[in-house]
């Protein structure tokens, strides 16, 4: 099968933001998505470089349109490998080629009678770059742009999109795919059952020159739609190229609501007028609001992806845009919101369900994916095997918090089977040893599976997973769900590799946003200086955080006899540094549980940021201090809090 996905080609006026880049992501993912299953797929982004707001913005800034073009565009093609986004290939309207198809076009379509000149006058937004009805003003203003429009009386070319208004509405009821969620079809369908007006297709060059002169005459450009919208056709080789054979038939369109008219109404008929088919289906979704207010530059919470990715990580902003809208409807974005999910769904559950399995491979079976009991337990292989075709359906449905939904579910599982299970009580009792290697091979094979699945959403922690795993990234056992997407293919005795944190912890006062208030720091200070030294209160003592770790790694550190570098879980994982190096070698340590203090001041130790202490009893050996950790008696689930 193929697949051929676009994202709209973005008007150089501004720098790519937020909005940009979560369609740019739907994109990429969902490409990636379609790659798994074994399609080949084509991805295509650009900018939209002609037109009244891009010859303006130039002459703001005093340089040629183009030279203002090259340097934004050139800014949206540099942010995309930033946030992983890998298309296939980078359209502008202002390449040749395209410029060449779009004058070819219009001269057909003129030739065959449904461009003609006519005298209009309309209302005008320059933020939508068309007229629009009084239908759908709301209190005299753009909607959208909370602007009047100008009223504009001039001489033009019309496309004649009124002829094609009943083949486009049968088209719609025909193929119930063709625009969704199904909220915007009926939308559209509702805009279709009154007279369509003919489609305004030209400026003359007395108003606007930075556009695409029209083939039969020159004192006219076209109008930004009948350029822009061709981008899909030329970027794939229209009129004779392979790609257009092989792609166009396949097109998907991804948009947000703002676009939804001239993607559902004015494309559909243009292609009806050319003689194509049409293209298979187009996805809307709604806007990314910042803390439940539209992004704006004149309010200035413009959210800037580059910089979310240096706060955040590329893995955790994919994760967070798919999670947190529901696809086709608005969703807001805050710091706070964004640093719950890597918190817990990201560090604590995928993050924690990681190591701890892998460091419990490591510590029983060597780091080799043991045996299983073909007659053990199925319950992780059902939790999978239910999963996906839930992911696959809501992936195909562009219902990715759905798909995520279901991923969480088999997460969620496997870190209850490690509580139920207890590997390492199976691991003191040597005639349990075949009931121990199936659980780890459950978790092994579940982790191979869910790397799989999250490949296309979060490709770099999917690509460390599997290197975790002792797969190549994509090695097909990770990167082939038709062919590998079935239970039980890990093979015993495939060597683990170590790895580094999945997703550390972001805490809340690194954004420099959430320092207590200055009242509340004041009474802290109060509060520490009429206490007695020596003497603890109830409540100092409840402040302390103690908890039970599990050393999942430890390390030497360079240049240091005392201090050793440890990864533990509290539940999630931490890196700690602790001075027990002259007292314990790294071997000794991995496996143990040991006491934390879970809430200290992150520390920088030897370049190395220590969130946490471990505590250890001092004594007196042969006249030389030595250090003795404290632990608990029985071995219980790493994070359970000391009282
Ligand atoms: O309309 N929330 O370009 P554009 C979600 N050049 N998505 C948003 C968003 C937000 N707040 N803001 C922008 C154009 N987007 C034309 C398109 S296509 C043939 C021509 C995303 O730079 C969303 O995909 O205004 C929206 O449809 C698009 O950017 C508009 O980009």
């Amino acid at each position: 099968m193929t697949t051929y996905i676009t994202t709209p080609i973005y008007y150089v006026n501004a720098q790519p933001h937020l909005g940009h880049a979560y369609t740019t992501i739907v994109a990429d993912a969902y490409s990636r998505y379609r790659r798994l299953t074994g399609d080949t797929v084509r991805f295509q982004t650009g900018t939209d470089e002609h037109g009244d707001k891009i010859a303006e913005a130039a002459a703001k800034e005093d340089v040629p349109p183009k030279v203002y073009a090259d340097r934004i565009s050139a800014l949206f093609r540099e942010t995309w490998p930033l946030l992983d986004i890998q298309p296939d290939h980078f359209i502008r309207t202002t390449d040749a080629q395209h410029v060449a198809v779009v004058q070819s076009i219009l001269q057909q379509v003129h030739a065959s009678g449904d461009i003609y000149f006519d005298e209009y006058s309309g209302l005008y937004c320059r933020g939508c770059e068309r007229f629009l009805t009084e239908k759908e003003l709301v209190d005299g203003l753009c909607p959208d742009h909370q602007v009047p429009p100008q009223e504009i009386a001039e001489q033009n070319y019309f496309f004649r999109m009124s002829r094609y208004q009943e083949r486009l509405i049968r088209h719609i009821h025909d193929n119930p795919e063709f625009i969704t969620p199904e909220r915007y079809r009926n939308e559209v369908l509702s805009f279709l059952s009154e007279p369509l007006e003919d489609l305004c297709i030209s400026r003359p060059k007395s108003r606007l020159t930075w556009g695409i002169e029209l083939p039969f005459d020159s004192g006219f450009v076209t109008y930004v739609w009948f350029d822009a919208l061709i981008n899909y056709l030329t970027g794939i080789g229209y009129p004779d190229g392979v790609d257009f054979e092989r792609y166009w038939s396949v097109a998907e369109h991804v948009i947000a609501k703002d676009i939804l008219k001239p993607h559902a109404i004015y494309w559909p008929t243009m292609l009806m007028s050319m003689g194509l088919p049409l293209y298979r289906r187009l996805h809307v979704h709604g806007y990314w609001n910042v803390d439940d207010t539209k992004m704006s530059k004149s309010i200035g919470n413009v959210v800037r992806p580059a910089q979310l990715v240096e706060e955040y990580g590329v893995d955790t902003l994919r994760y967070f845009t798919l999670r947190e809208m529901s696809f086709g409807l608005d969703a807001s974005f805050n710091r706070d919101a964004i640093i719950a999910r890597k918190n817990s769904d990201l560090a604590n559950d995928i993050g924690n369900l990681f190591s701890r399995s892998v460091a419990m491979l490591q510590k029983y079976t060597a780091g080799l994916v043991p045996s299983p009991d073909s007659s053990g337990d199925a319950v992780l292989q059902q939790a999978v095997e239910q999963m996906l075709p839930i992911y696959r359906e809501a992936m195909d449905g562009f219902q990715f918090h759905r798909a995520l939904q279901a991923v969480w579910e088999v997460i969620s599982q496997a870190n209850k089977y490690i509580v139920t299970n207890e590997p390492w009580v199976l691991a003191k009792d040597p005639t349990r040893a075949i009931r121990l290697h199936t659980v780890l091979y459950n978790l092994a094979e579940c982790l191979r599976l869910l790397t799989m699945v999250l490949r296309p959403i979060m490709p770099g922690a999917a690509a460390k997973m599997a290197r975790g795993l002792g797969l190549d990234p994509d090695h097909e056992l990770v990167s082939s769900l038709a062919g590998c997407g079935r239970w039980g293919l890990l093979p015993v005795g495939t060597e683990l590799q170590p790895t580094a944190s999945l997703f550390p912890r972001v805490e809340k006062e690194k954004t420099g946003e959430s320092q207590p208030a200055a009242g509340k720091k004041k009474a802290e200070t109060k509060a520490e200086t009429t206490t007695a030294a020596n003497v603890l209160t109830f409540d100092q003592f409840q402040n302390v955080d103690l908890r039970v770790a599990e050393i999942i790694v430890a390390e030497k550190i360079k240049k240091s006899e005392k201090l050793l570098q440890l990864t533990v879980l509290v539940p999630e994982q931490r890196t700690i540094v602790a001075g027990i190096g002259e007292y314990y070698t790294p071997q000794q340590l991995v496996g143990k549980q040991v006491l934390v203090v879970a809430n200290m001041k992150p520390a920088t130790l030897m370049g190395i940021e220590s969130q946490g202490m471990v505590l250890a009893a001092r004594t007196m050996v042969d006249g030389k201090e030595r250090l003795v950790l404290a632990t608990v008696s029985d071995e219980i689930p790493a994070g359970s809090k000391v009282a």
